[in-house]
């Protein structure tokens, strides 16, 4: 009885042992040739959004990838973005690096355009609202963040759409499947041509458009948003042509995503 409760405890001791070993890095930041291994997450302030390796479902495949910190359970199964959707890791053996030139590298490999700007003091910051984001320690301007390079989910506060500048196409691109986040058959984004409208594709098909914008919401979607409390808004102007909602209004954990069979859906998490 006393060997079995010793058991019992030694086994719980191991299991906390191996949760706090798992999350060792307890900030939400990445500083310049500071590593962040394979089974270390860093966490937003707030703790809403943790960024870390993964595998997706049934895969053995490792990502990196941002996914809301605090759900029940499986807290890697809703996953926001994934950083290199193409080309996962094999092992465990992946390692995030802000390296020398204010890139970050996924063991030394870019995997997204990265700033060409030349920054004295960079840090690589996990945001409340879910951006990844590299910065000059002390400004506030991002000169590179995750939120420009969508994946299959459209957070509040993320701009879908376009910047015109630099010619940045803001799209959401469903995952293969559950268990592989490379780009999938539907493509959700903003066609230029005339009024502004947000186009669903598969392939080179367009499978649907929303219609134009009326100010409150696009005339071929029924839905009124503001029912939930979102607030949704437009910018068109010779810079940007973007949407966005917020969920300034609601208490709900709201994200809106584009699924593997094309279905554009908001969805509640709780
Ligand atoms: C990681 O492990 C894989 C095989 O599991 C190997 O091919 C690769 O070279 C290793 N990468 C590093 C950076 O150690
Ligand atoms: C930084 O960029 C230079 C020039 O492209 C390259 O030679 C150097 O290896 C890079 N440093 C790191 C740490 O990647
Ligand atoms: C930030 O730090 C850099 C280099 O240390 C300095 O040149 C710059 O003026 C600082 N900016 C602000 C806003 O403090
Ligand atoms: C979606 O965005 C990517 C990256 O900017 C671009 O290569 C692709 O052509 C875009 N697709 C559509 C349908 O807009
Ligand atoms: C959403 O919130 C951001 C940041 O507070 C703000 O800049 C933006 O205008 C808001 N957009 C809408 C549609 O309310
Ligand atoms: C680290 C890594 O695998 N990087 C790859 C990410 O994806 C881009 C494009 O798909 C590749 O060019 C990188 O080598």
């Amino acid at each position: 009885m006393i060997v079995f409760k010793v058991m019992a405890q030694l086994v719980t001791g191991l299991v906390f042992l191996s949760v706090t070993f798992r999350y060792s890095i307890a900030a939400d930041t990445l500083n310049p040739n500071q590593p962040l291994r394979d089974g270390q997450t860093i966490v937003s302030a707030k703790e809403t959004f943790a960024l870390g390796f993964f595998s997706p479902g049934e895969s053995k495949h490792r990502y990196v990838g941002i996914w809301y910190n605090k759900l029940p359970g499986g807290q890697t199964t809703t996953v926001v973005w994934v950083a290199n959707r193409s080309s996962p890791l094999s092992g465990t053996n992946g390692s995030l690096e802000l390296n020398g030139n204010d890139t970050l590298t996924i063991n030394s490999l870019i995997f997204l355009p990265m700033p060409m700007v030349a920054l004295t003091n960079p840090v690589a910051q996990l945001l409340d609202d879910g951006n990844f984001v590299i910065r000059e320690a002390n400004s506030s301007e991002f000169a590179w963040q995750s939120f420009d390079y969508l994946t299959d989910t459209l957070l509040s506060g993320m701009k879908f759409g376009w910047e015109l500048r630099t010619g940045l196409n803001r799209n959401l691109t469903s995952w293969r499947s559950k268990d592989d986040p490379s780009p999938g058959s539907y493509v959700l984004s903003i066609n230029l041509e005339g009024i502004p409208q947000v186009n669903l594709w598969s392939g080179s098909t367009k499978k649907w458009r929303s219609g134009p914008w009326t100010g409150i919401k696009f005339s071929n979607i029924e839905e009124q948003p503001r029912t939930y409390g979102l607030r949704f808004g437009s910018v068109n102007n010779k810079d940007e042509v973007y949407y966005m909602y917020n969920t300034t209004g609601t208490e709900l954990v709201i994200r809106v995503i584009l699924d593997q069979s094309g279905m554009f859906k908001k969805l509640c998490v709780d």
